[in-house]
């Protein structure tokens, strides 16, 4: 996971790079933004973003293409409807006045043609010399551009969708044509069928429109799941037997047609362990008709979640005369239930994904008699979900995946419970996905991240996890978090320097224990040399950092949802200066300010310890930034340890 840039993402950096035209520098801020609405207003840029996923191969070849004023497009009969949509947004974006759909390229016509899918991309990849798509694994891709034109072809409709969102991020921001893109060729494909989201935590769910850009954020990191499972969502626990009233089906519809739209798979999660009876024939029949209410209206992935239940009482009197006591038990009354909803609701619907379960033992490698009776009742094509070895798995290898999969007797798909803060929701996870082995995604069926009450602030995290599903190889943590900031800031540079001053001091969790790596780092360095100039900078920065965020991103989720976070950071950053002034004014022998600094000190901090996330049941938690780093700081100052 630590691996230091590839040659791969080297060489990227320069087969994407814009060529630069003279004269071609066009005027600023007309390009409509192509993200989400809570995105902040796109800003031209000549160069394009950096590709994120890493793709698994990027050819720089000879020659370019330049965007023109009337773009050509020539699409396959079967060609993605949604990826066409994207091609056409990502041409306009880059400054292309008109994309008209042709049948065929007009030669000499000096306009750009674009090729999707069909015969025109085959040959058109061939003319480029890149190979074709009939080699790819599921959801592979090749692009490429050059000498006048560009050609995508997916290796099914997900595929091509793919290649759309890597030509958008190719392609630059202008708002006129004229932009030339230098010769590439992409080659592509994901490390693991189902990558994305399960919203499964405790506490406040994410808003209707938190979820709804998240299906859109989704799509742009090439994942392709979406797991609705909040926990405190009642018509999916307590009241799982209950129908839903029209104005909740109709914003599911609304979710299921987004994530269709984005080649998401949206998972219907029902979690009827609190109180159902696995005998019943009532409930069996409950959950079914639940269900099919869901498909009615568009769902096609189920599951059912049977986490932080007990299975050793059971919810009714029949269940313990049918299946006696004990784990086996358990795994046995579980497995009918989940293979009669298998049986005859999964199979008898054309078009339904497998089913997904989340078992009562999902954080272990240990051999169990419940595991066993899964491993060897369940219908083979459900799909068990695991966190790793823990709830929240510090690390994970591809060696235990296996184990997981021989030991459950199913295809694996991981839960993994970060950035999850449901459990300590006095902090935010802003840290890049780390600690999971090369070569895991393989191992598994998918990967899904359990995010953080915050949806927004979850991005970052998310947008990592993003990049390793598709390509834990090309994986680099640093690198994909600086691409997960500066894409939060929406390009804007001042934006992604406070932004990663603000990540770093939220970075700690049980997959990144140092807190504070950079600020850590410039305290050492004070310590080791005395410079308190430099880290000063650095905490001014940092107390500055609240204010840049909510004057250069207004409006936008990550400030709302982090606002006590933001405060606090203010908060401590100026305790940390005075703490530092201390320590010069202690140097110094200048008393009278030492004194002042001293008295003034103890305040700030109770003001820093002093701003509270307010939970669902209107708990008031008092928020931590840095901490460990800048209350350590702060504390070795007052007791005379801060110096040399
Ligand atoms: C829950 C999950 C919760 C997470 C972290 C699973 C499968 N279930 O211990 O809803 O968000 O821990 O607190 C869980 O992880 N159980």
């Amino acid at each position: 996971m630590h691996r230091t840039r590839t040659a791969a993402v080297t060489a990227l950096a320069t087969a994407l790079a814009v060529v630069p035209l003279a004269g071609l520098a066009g005027p600023s801020g007309a390009a409509p933004a192509t993200g989400t609405a809570a995105a902040p207003a796109a800003r031209d840029r000549t160069a394009p973003t950096a590709l994120s996923p890493v793709p698994r191969s990027v050819r720089e070849r000879p020659g370019h293409a330049t965007v023109t004023a009337s773009v050509d497009l020539v699409a396959g009969p079967h060609a993605d409807a949604p990826a066409l949509a994207l091609v056409v947004r990502a041409l306009k974006d880059a400054g292309a006045r008109h994309v008209v759909r042709t049948g065929r390229a007009t030669a000499g016509s000096g306009r750009l043609t674009v090729y999707v899918d069909g015969p025109g991309a085959r040959r058109a990849l061939a003319e480029l010399g890149a190979r074709g798509t009939a080699d790819l694994p599921a959801e592979g891709y090749a692009l490429a551009a050059g000498s006048g034109r560009i050609a995508l072809a997916g290796r099914d409709a997900a595929g091509t969708y793919y290649a759309a969102q890597t030509l958008r991020q190719l392609l630059p921001h202008r708002s006129r044509p004229g932009a030339a893109v230098r010769g590439t060729a992409v080659r592509d494909w994901p490390a693991t069928p189902l990558r994305g989201v399960v919203e499964g935590f405790y506490g406040t769910p994410w808003s209707h429109t938190a979820r709804l850009e998240q299906l859109d954020f989704a799509a742009r990191h090439k994942m392709n799941l979406y797991v609705y499972s909040p926990k405190d969502d009642a018509y999916l626990r307590e009241k799982w037997r209950d129908p839903y009233p029209a104005d909740r089906l109709a914003r599911i519809e609304e979710l299921v047609d987004r994530a269709r739209a984005r080649h998401v798979a949206f998972t219907y999660a029902l979690s009827p362990g609190l109180s159902v009876c696995y005998s019943s024939e009532a409930d069996v029949r409950a959950l079914i008709a639940k269900f099919a209410t869901l498909w009615e209206a568009g769902v096609r992935t189920f599951a059912v979640p049977l986490d932080d239940i007990s299975y050793t009482t059971w919810n009714c009197a029949a269940d313990r005369e049918k299946y006696g006591t004990g784990g086996g038990a358990a795994g046995r009354a579980q497995a009918e239930l989940l293979n009669r909803v298998h049986r005859e609701f999964i199979a008898r619907h054309r078009g339904a994904e497998p089913l997904q379960m989340v078992p009562t033992e999902y954080a272990d490698l240990k051999a169990t008699p419940y595991k066993k009776a899964l491993a060897t009742r369940l219908d083979r094509d459900v799909l068990v979900e695991w966190t790793g070895v823990g709830v929240i798995a510090p690390t994970l290898t591809a060696g235990q995946a296996q184990q997981a999969r021989r030991l459950y007797g199913h295809p694996i798909l991981l839960w993994d419970n970060y950035p999850v803060n449901d459990y300590v929701s006095k902090r935010l996870m802003l840290g890049p996905y780390n600690a999971r082995g090369a070569g895991l995604p393989g191992a598994l069926a998918g990967i899904t991240a359990n995010p953080m009450i915050q949806p927004t602030a979850s991005d970052l995290a998310l947008a990592t996890v993003a990049d390793y599903s598709w390509n834990d190889r090309g994986y680099d943590a640093r690198a994909s978090w600086r691409a997960a900031l500066d894409e939060l800031a929406g390009g804007d540079a001042r934006a992604a320097r406070a932004l990663r001053a603000f990540a770093d001091v939220n970075y700690s969790s049980a997959i990144n224990p140092h807190q504070a790596p950079e600020l850590a780092a410039a305290v050492d360095r004070f310590r080791a040399d005395g410079r308190a100039d430099r880290l000063d900078a650095v905490l001014r920065d940092l107390r500055d950092a609240p204010g840049v965020l909510r004057d250069r991103l207004p409006g936008h989720g990550f400030v709302r949802e982090t606002a006590p976070w933001l405060d606090a950071t203010r908060a401590w950053a100026d305790a940390a200066r005075d703490a530092l002034r201390l320590i010069e004014a202690t140097r110094s022998g200048d008393e009278a300010a030492a004194r002042r600094l001293r008295a003034r000190i103890p305040e700030s901090v109770a003001r820093a310890r002093a701003y509270v996330y307010v939970d669902l049941k209107g708990k008031r938690i008092p928020v931590v930034v840095g901490d460990g780093v800048l209350d350590t700081f702060v504390a070795d100052a007052l007791a005379g340890r801060g110096g040399q």
